[in-house]
């Protein structure tokens, strides 16, 4: 593929490549279809409305609402004005949504009703936004302001460099950083899995993921409109729907949690899934041994591929040719993956290393953060991934571990450092350390192993979670607490991680 062809606007993009008008884009669980005219008007409806609201290019536009059709045509209609989309997990409590107002200055907010941004008193802070309601079904404020607005609205143009959306995604020391994707980030993105992954037009994806992250988003959606096919689009991941929809589906994309999910239930049999064409994992490492035992129900391979929120997808799998169980693939085309020592000098054949990626790609920079995308960024601009790997002799990628302290619970991060902070807040926790450990469901699962002052408070692992939900998504909340008289450190004073993961890797073992 050429440059030209995602240096534009990235609904342009998309647009160029839409079926005839009455083709299916969305198929709702009950059967209900909204074809390509429909998203198409309802993009244009609710585009006029955010620019009768003032919003121009470069505005953010935060969505925090539980996964519907409307959200998608929100999300293009906010590429169609110029406005940066800024999706944020529903399970987000108040400060943690505080943080991400505050942070990108908003001049909307569309959140469900239930969210906590209700509560917030969104103009006292920021005196021209709008704050708006979407529910699950697609219906609140919002669309009922949108619904007196033409169908029209022209898209506006761009070189592909102004920034599309911004991700967040937390760090291992600080506050979460805005990733800024462009236009051309996600366009050339999108154009490169669609053709690696052999999508044709008789393609239709069950869409399963949630739609505030890059996996459900950027290499779901994007993909499937610049091929310009449907998706059955169910608001979440779970078993029996998943085995009642595979048939009318060829492609399905998940973490690794959806596929041992569905291995674990016998309804998941051959014959469900003989008219599938692929699946695909990623956002945390597939066992190999998942790829087995789901090669051996199904007879069909699963397609490993590497990304991250920065860089959208690095390395893939093969469609045709050895697809490795434990590697991630190599380099997908236009897009360059080094492996380097500590001296950032790159390492050969099967040297394990920090991983670097190069490419259309990579993102344009943390938002209002310039030191710490400096600190990420190589001079030649390869972007620090912050992960360990190895290239073996065919240019296949595999994963061994992270640089970041971070965890990855069924597809979801979840950085230590911010679930310490609050662990160190509650009265009477001296110290806490907090690590990931096996589990079978989630790969990895959160656990916080803390000292606290017996005079001071008398606390249970109970009261410990309670008070951590109130503060945090409840994703990363811990799984289990353990209090113990001492946290392990080393001579410089450093917890020692690898001590505890030892001694807390069996927790969740049967
Ligand atoms: C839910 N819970 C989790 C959890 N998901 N706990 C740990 N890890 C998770 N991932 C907790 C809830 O907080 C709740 O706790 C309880 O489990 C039930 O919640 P639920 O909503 O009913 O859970 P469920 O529907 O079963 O969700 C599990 C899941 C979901 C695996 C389907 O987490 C999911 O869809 N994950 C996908 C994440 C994803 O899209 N990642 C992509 C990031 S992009 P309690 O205590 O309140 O009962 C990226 C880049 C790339 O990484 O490469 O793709
Ligand atoms: P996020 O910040 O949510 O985008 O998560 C990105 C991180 O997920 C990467 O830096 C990796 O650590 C991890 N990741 C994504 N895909 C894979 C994969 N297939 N195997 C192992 N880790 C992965």
């Amino acid at each position: 593929m050429t440059e030209k062809i995602w240096n534009q606007n990235l609904y342009d993009l998309f647009e160029q490549n839409f079926p005839i008008l009455n083709r299916p884009f969305i198929e709702k669980p009950d059967g209900g279809i909204l074809t390509y005219g429909y998203m198409k008007k309802m993009t244009g409806i609710f585009s006029n409305a955010l620019d009768s609201l003032g919003v121009t290019i470069g505005d953010r536009v935060i969505v925090q609402t539980n996964k519907s059709p409307e959200v998608v045509f929100l999300y293009l209609a906010c590429l169609k004005t110029g406005a940066i989309f800024v999706p944020l997990n529903t399970a987000y409590t108040q400060s943690e949504l505080e943080y991400f107002i505050s942070d990108s200055d908003p001049k909307v907010v569309i959140c469900d009703p239930k969210s906590p941004i209700i509560n917030y008193q969104l103009t006292e802070h920021h005196p021209d936004a709008h704050l708006y309601t979407m529910d699950i079904n697609g219906n609140g404020s919002f669309t009922k302001y949108a619904e007196s607005y033409p169908e029209t609205f022209v898209t506006v143009p761009g070189d592909g460099t102004d920034i599309a959306c911004i991700l967040y995604t937390s760090g291992t020391t600080g506050q979460p950083k805005g990733a800024m994707l462009t236009h051309s980030n996600l366009g050339s993105n999108a154009i490169t899995l669609r053709d690696a992954w052999g999508f044709t037009s008789d393609d239709t994806l069950l869409h399963v993921l949630p739609i505030f992250h890059a996996h459900g988003l950027f290499v779901a959606i994007n993909t499937v409109l610049v091929n310009g096919t449907g998706m059955i689009f169910l608001p979440k991941f779970e078993v029996d729907e998943v085995c009642r929809l595979i048939p009318k589906t060829s492609v399905m994309m998940g973490v690794p949690t959806f596929y041992t999910r569905l291995l674990a239930n016998e309804k998941f049999t051959r014959n469900l899934s003989q008219n599938m064409r692929l699946f695909v994992s990623g956002s945390a490492p597939l066992l190999a041994e998942t790829h087995r035992e789901f090669s051996q129900r199904t007879g069909h391979e699963i397609l490993e591929r590497y990304g991250m929120t920065e860089t959208a997808m690095n390395t893939s799998n093969p469609l045709k040719g050895i697809r490795i169980p434990g590697s991630v693939g190599p380099a997908l085309p236009g897009i360059e993956v080094r492996v380097v020592n500590q001296e950032e000098k790159i390492l050969g054949v099967n040297e394990t290393g920090d991983i670097h990626v190069r490419g259309p790609n990579v993102f344009n920079g943390y938002w209002k953060k310039p030191d710490k995308t400096l600190e990420e960024f190589c001079e030649d601009n390869f972007f620090r991934t912050g992960d360990l790997g190895y290239l073996d002799d065919k240019g296949y990628l595999f994963i061994v571990g992270r640089a970041k302290d971070l965890i990855i619970s069924g597809g979801y991060n979840v950085y230590p450092k911010e679930i310490e902070s609050c662990l160190d807040e509650i009265n009477g926790i001296q110290e806490s350390a907090v690590i990931g450990v096996p589990h079978k469901d989630f790969g990895e699962a959160v656990v916080a192993i803390v000292t606290y002052d017996k005079e001071k408070n008398l606390i249970t692992e109970q009261d410990v979670i309670v008070l951590l939900k109130k503060v945090l998504a409840s994703y990363k909340v811990p799984k289990a607490v353990f209090f113990v008289p001492d946290i392990p450190r080393n001579v410089m004073g450093k917890v020692e991680k690898t001590k505890l993961r030892k001694t807390y890797n069996q927790t969740f073992e049967e």
